[in-house]
């Protein structure tokens, strides 16, 4: 969302959306250095995840990360934690099903920040297209495949379940899709062939000895047809 007269923000394209745990990183350090490297094999957003951390903590990586994001010209938003996405000015937030409602997450952050949505079904998704215009920027679909990043994660819809959230989603006006949970490179095609318009991934990159090739075959994956 933009509004006239105000400083544009990054822009946000969510083809390959790095998601990062902290855990698989290997520690907060580990966390900057994936970013980094991911960020030149080809990411294109980055959202900061650590239920884990404490505020000053998670305050603190943010910051690191920006440092890294800003010269990129990557966005960067902030899981669940609107306080921090605000204090450090992140790009924007994501928030889940539990977290704050969007439409106080959206008034806190302001018209042009980024915020997203995770939806599990066609249902969540038509609730997300009755928010007022410009209260989402996208939605985040899943867990597609079983994932192991996520405590209490939902159960996987499948391809065939992004499809239908996907469908459902631009029929009723909701706003893009980005597809998360399990994602491998090979998987892209066919997420793309399924509406999405970019795929979510942890352990796909923070899993991997060599992040910046394993996310420049994201980027590939999602180029190809
Ligand atoms: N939300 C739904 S699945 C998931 C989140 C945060 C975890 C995705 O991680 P991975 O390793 O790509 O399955
Ligand atoms: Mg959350």
């Amino acid at each position: 969302v933009r509004t006239v007269g105000q400083a544009a923000r990054t822009a946000f394209d969510p083809a390959v959306y790095l998601v990062t745990d902290t855990t698989q990183c290997g520690g907060p350090a580990g966390v900057v250095a994936t970013v980094r490297a991911a960020v030149a094999g080809g990411a294109t957003a980055v959202q900061l995840r650590d239920p884990d951390a404490s505020t000053r903590e998670l305050a603190e990586l943010g910051a690191a990360l920006l440092a890294v994001l800003r010269p990129a010209g990557v966005p960067l938003v902030v899981n669940d934690r609107i306080d921090v996405a605000l204090a450090i000015g992140a790009d924007g937030a994501h928030v889940g099903q539990g977290d704050l409602d969007p439409v106080t997450a959206r008034r806190l952050l302001g018209p042009e920040a980024h915020l997203g949505l995770s939806v599990s079904t066609t249902r969540e998704a038509a609730a997300a297209a009755a928010l007022p215009p410009g209260t989402l920027d996208l939605l985040g679909v899943g867990p597609v495949r079983t994932t192991t990043s996520k405590a209490n994660a939902r159960p996987a819809i499948g391809v065939d379940g992004l499809a239908a959230i996907t469908a459902a989603a631009r029929a009723a006006g909701a706003p893009p899709c980005v597809a998360i949970g399990g994602l491998r490179a090979g998987d892209l095609p066919a997420l793309r062939a399924a509406g999405a318009v970019g795929a979510a991934v942890i352990s796909a990159v923070c899993g991997t000895p060599d992040p910046r090739a394993a996310a420049a075959a994201l980027a590939a994956a999602w180029q190809a047809r």
